[in-house]
């Protein structure tokens, strides 16, 4: 049994999926792809994965991408570990609710501010000519909107909307917690891990004027619960690669 994982910086998308690795205790290889070098859209990555994105799972020779469906294969692929996905069906709905409203109105709102903060500096920093050569190797159209949009800056409403429906997330968890201990129960479940990675653990950080230790202090115990587990805390001790001058918003590690 051999697994490799591609991915970036312990942050989103590549968080997600390392976080129930380690959880489980499964051995992977850590390849890193580098996307402040486009990695991501270079002809043998995009070989691995078409649509040009970390992270990725090859699990002896076969490949599995999107988060969300990665964390499930790894439940499915591998039961004797440790569960994160509960066992009875109203649980494992439950923890798929959950996925699915971070997937869908939680995780492109927090990305849309880190775009605008971190990739913007990074795609004003090429030339134009270099970037048009870059935009058309990125596989998916969307995601070369977003890396046009990130150069040329996100439009004030946008990001306001981002904003808000940040908030809206930030209030129906933080009444979530008051009901359960977890985001889909009394289990810490792979829903907990999609919204701590997308915004939980670097909330405070990204959004200063939330004051989140005011407005949801359910929230940052739960973060502390998470952030303190061994298997997150040595996730996120992965090497951060980013060049120091770009670590606008990946915080301080
Ligand atoms: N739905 C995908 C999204 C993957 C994604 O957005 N990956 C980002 C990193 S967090 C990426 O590869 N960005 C670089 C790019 O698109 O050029 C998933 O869940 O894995």
């Amino acid at each position: 049994m051999a697994l490799k994982y591609y991915h970036a910086e312990p942050l989103a998308n590549s968080l997600k999926s390392m976080i129930p690795l380690k959880e489980k205790g499964l051995a992977y290889e850590s390849i890193y792809v580098d996307l402040h070098k486009f990695e991501q859209h270079s002809d043998w990555f995009v070989a691995i994965n078409p649509e040009g994105q970390v992270p990725v799972l090859d699990h002896d020779g076969t490949i599995i991408t999107h988060t969300t469906v990665i964390n499930e294969y790894l439940e499915d692929a591998f039961p004797d570990a440790l569960p994160l996905r509960p066992r009875d069906p109203v649980g494992a709905a439950r923890m798929r609710y959950w996925n699915k409203f971070v997937d869908e109105h939680v995780m492109n709102h927090v990305s849309m501010h880190g775009w605008h903060r971190l990739v913007g500096v990074i795609a004003r920093n090429i030339d134009e000519g270099t970037f048009e050569e870059l935009l058309s190797h990125i596989p998916l159209p969307d995601q070369r909107k977003k890396w046009s949009t990130a150069r040329s800056g996100f439009s004030e409403a946008d990001l306001q909307n981002a904003s808000d429906k940040i908030d809206y997330a930030l209030a129906k968890i933080e009444k979530q917690l008051g009901e359960t201990a977890w985001l889909a129960g009394n289990d810490y479940t792979l829903a907990d891990i999609n919204f701590y990675s997308h915004c939980g653990m670097m909330v405070e950080r990204m959004f200063p004027e939330k004051d989140v230790a005011a407005n949801y202090p359910r929230l940052v115990e739960w973060r502390e619960r998470v952030t303190t587990r061994p298997a997150v805390a040595e996730a996120l001790k992965a090497e951060d690669r980013t060049a120091p001058g770009l670590r606008t918003w990946s915080g301080d590690r």
